[in-house]
């Protein structure tokens, strides 16, 4: 496939890798500038990457600057994407065109993510939570881009399921519905982010990474069009107390209710909420999940290409 390379540079270290072979792992870019607090964003975000590394493959986070996609960021480019002043959009797929259009720069979610990962011939993406099925949507029809994108879109997105801010017994009938593979990562349980078990099953269960390699391999051995999702738990020892959990959720929903946040501003609010109200105990989680999660799909992915 060819790319016009005024909109869309991949970066030489990932360019390379991926004409030798070797592992290659997509990172979002929204985390950074819409999911966690500056200035440990930045921070973080170098920490994925090197647990990419870690893991044996090599990392091309994604993310607009100056109105070109960049697969595969240098430390300046992080460092943009994590400044506050910025003025770093949140970008979903239905976004691209206009953010790229306008010059500016752009933090991708998981749909957007998932759509120029692909593009660009990468079939392994690393995440901390997807986007899903929000409360109330029976009324507001509020349910992520990340769900469709990933229903046509073949990757394989390792992610500690989704938070508990969702409504997640409707998102996983929505994985279900658009026809999204998920498979617990050493559980039977589909993991709630903060907290290993959502309360929901997953329908499929692997062990090891060679297993989830497998997934994926047959996958596209057959061109299922969806996207492969290994839900990885946190673990037990690592995960939020659930008395503080229920309680800062209550009252961060309550919260959004009351400010009437809508759209693309509810998952950043809740999400600042949590932090703020746990003191950062949940940022914490957040920040262990990540880089668990991104370790795990650099060997899945490594796995794959045995
Ligand atoms: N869930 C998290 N942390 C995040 C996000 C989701 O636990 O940072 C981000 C991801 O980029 C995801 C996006 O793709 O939020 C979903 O936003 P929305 O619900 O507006 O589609
Ligand atoms: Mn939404």
């Amino acid at each position: 496939m060819s790319i016009d390379p005024s909109r869309l540079v991949i970066h030489p270290e990932v360019k390379l890798a991926m004409a030798t072979g070797d592992a290659v792992v997509a990172l979002e870019s929204t985390i950074i500038s819409h999911g966690l607090p500056s200035p440990r964003n930045v921070k973080v975000a170098a920490e994925i990457e090197q647990s990419v590394r870690d893991g044996g493959a090599v990392p091309a986070t994604i993310a607009i600057i100056n109105g070109v996609v960049r697969v595969g960021l240098s430390p300046d480019e992080l460092q943009i994407l994590g400044d506050p002043n910025s003025n770093v959009v949140k970008v979903s797929t239905r976004d691209l065109g206009p953010v790229l259009a306008s010059g500016g720069h752009g933090a991708t979610t998981v749909s957007a993510t998932s759509h120029i990962a692909h593009l660009a011939g990468i079939k392994f993406f690393a995440t901390g939570g997807l986007g899903g099925v929000h409360r109330g949507a029976q009324d507001t029809y509020d349910e992520s881009g990340d769900l469709v994108t990933l229903a046509r879109t073949p990757i394989t997105v390792t992610c500690a399921g989704v938070k508990s801010i969702l409504d997640v017994g409707a998102t996983v009938e929505r994985l279900e519905t658009l026809g999204i593979t998920v498979v617990g990562f050493g559980t039977d349980k589909f993991p709630g982010f903060y907290r290993a078990d959502s309360g929901f099953t997953v329908p499929w269960r692997v062990d090891t990474v060679e297993q989830a390699a497998a997934v994926a391999l047959n996958r596209d051995a057959i061109k299922a069009p969806g996207a492969v999702i290994v839900a990885k738990p946190v673990s037990d020892a690592d995960q939020l107390d659930l008395e503080l959990h229920d309680r800062v959720l209550a009252e961060g929903l309550a919260e959004a209710d009351r400010l009437h946040i809508t759209g693309k501003e509810v998952t950043p609010f809740l999400l600042d909420w949590f932090h703020t109200q746990t003191n950062n105990q949940s940022l914490e989680v957040n920040v262990t999940l990540i880089n668990a999660n991104a370790r795990l799909a650099a060997e899945i992915a490594v796995a794959a290409k045995k």
